[in-house]
């Protein structure tokens, strides 16, 4: 899938420059390729106006190039389009599978029932198309395939006889039930769903539906919601339609996510929906990785980090880290020089008054521990009653770390938010 958006950000990848024309030719090609795979055209002309305006921002995140800034709006912005991840958990559980003819239904069916027996649990398949009589022997085979126990009733006329008695007989912990299919879903195939529906209470209602049938995807699956109420989506044939993409972005838009993805005819052939599967590959592995890494790195940077402004959480990190360690007595020992020499703000640092302020600022606000400049009148009393000191002595503790700041702000701020004094005091000059 997508195999030409694969091939066009590759070829925008070994360009010299991310110039304006380099940003236009990738879109074009990303949205030539998403209208073929049956993508609707307003979604996909909403995306490409959505990369190409923020590609061609004029700032750029500091610490990526053009080429990779845009190459990271590409991947997120077709992530969006393609939905959710798939959320399936592992347990036991009742599933309905939904569909029209030939969607795919009872081989999903034996699919599922592998899925969730390589997992540890029990599985068990229930023929409800009562339909064709080739349909219970297809289910039958299926299930013997897989190590699946099997109900079913080769001379049954009504589904949900067939249900209820496959679901008091089985002993399993996953029961899946496989409908009958219609050309279209008609009142007689809404009627049959819901009585089978109603007859137990499914845990899962899964719409089954082939990859070729592209964006109407979406208008099947708001017409089998509306009638069946249903928890999931699953698109069959992946691996033999050119419409797949349309499909699952289709469905991307709709109230029913995708829950797996057929990719095969074999029982294996079933994979959890996972859009990220499909933008990476689109983007090239090692590129994308690359580039995913330095975005982390970049968000861990403390340089990064410390662009924002020195709060009163600092400030209290930084003299705990000095308490902690003893770092002052020991710097003032081994400074050749005498206490009154050091800075107002250092000088007047003794222990006592070290333990002082953390016990007021243990009785700050969030809003106050990062904005310290709300910390005036009512609140100052507030502040000493509930930390049992004074006004005055609330009032220095501000002062204190406005001094602070101010050095901060002249200083290294790496120094003094790894509470390294020994370094900030060289800063200084000593
Ligand atoms: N290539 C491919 N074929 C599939 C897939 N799922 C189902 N099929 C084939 O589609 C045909 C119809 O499948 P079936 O399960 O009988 O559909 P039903 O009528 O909805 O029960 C069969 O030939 C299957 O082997 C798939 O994911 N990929
Ligand atoms: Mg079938």
């Amino acid at each position: 899938m997508f195999d030409k958006i694969k091939d066009s950000i590759q070829k925008f990848s070994s360009r010299n420059v991310a110039d304006r024309e380099a940003v236009e030719q990738l879109t074009k090609d990303i949205q030539r390729d998403l209208i073929r795979a049956d993508v609707d055209v307003s979604l996909v002309s909403d995306l490409t106006d959505e990369i190409k305006e923020e590609a061609l921002e004029e700032d750029l995140p500091s610490g990526l190039s053009r080429k990779e800034h845009v190459l990271k709006i590409v991947y997120d912005r077709l992530e969006d389009l393609l939905g959710e991840e798939a959320d399936v958990e592992v347990e036991p559980k009742n599933i309905l599978l939904s569909g029209l003819y030939g969607a795919g239904k009872t081989t999903t069916a034996g699919k599922l029932a592998d899925f969730y027996r390589k997992r540890g649990l029990k599985v068990g398949l229930i023929a409800a198309d009562t339909d064709r009589p080739a349909a219970y022997n297809q289910l039958k085979q299926i299930a013997d395939d897989v190590d699946a126990q099997f109900f079913g009733d080769p001379e049954a006329e009504n589904p949900v006889k067939v249900v209820e008695k496959g679901m008091s007989q089985l002993d399993a912990d996953v029961k899946i039930v496989d409908s009958a299919g219609r050309d279209s879903l008609d009142d007689d195939l809404k009627k049959e769903l819901s009585a089978i529906s109603e007859s137990f209470s499914p845990d899962e209602k899964y719409l089954v539906m082939p990859a070729d049938i592209g964006q109407s995807a979406r208008e099947q699956t708001d017409m089998f919601d509306e009638a069946a109420g249903l928890t999931g989506v699953i698109v069959t044939k992946m691996d033999s339609s050119a419409k797949g993409g349309g499909a699952l972005v289709a469905c991307a838009n709709s109230d029913s996510s995708v829950q797996f993805i057929g990719t095969g005819e074999k029982m294996g052939d079933l994979e959890q929906y996972d859009p990220v599967d499909f933008v990476s590959d689109m983007i090239g592995q090692p590129d994308l990785e690359s580039l995913l890494e330095k975005i982390e790195e970049m968000d861990a940077d403390p340089e990064a980090i410390l662009e924002g402004e020195f709060t009163m959480q600092d400030f209290k990190e930084q003299i705990e880290s000095v308490t902690q360690a003893g770092v002052m007595e020991e710097m003032m020992q081994q400074l050749p020089f005498s206490s009154n020499q050091l800075p107002d703000n250092m000088q007047d640092m003794t222990e006592g008054k070290i333990e002082n302020y953390t016990i007021i600022m243990d009785s700050l606000t969030d809003e106050e521990m990062r904005d310290p400049s709300v910390i005036k009148g009512s609140r100052k009393e507030r502040i000493a009653e509930g930390s049992g000191t004074s006004k005055s002595e609330v009032g220095e503790l501000v002062k204190h770390f406005k001094q602070t700041k101010n050095m901060v702000n002249k200083f290294d701020k790496n120094s003094m938010k790894r509470g390294n004094m020994k370094d900030m005091m060289s800063k200084i000059g000593f």
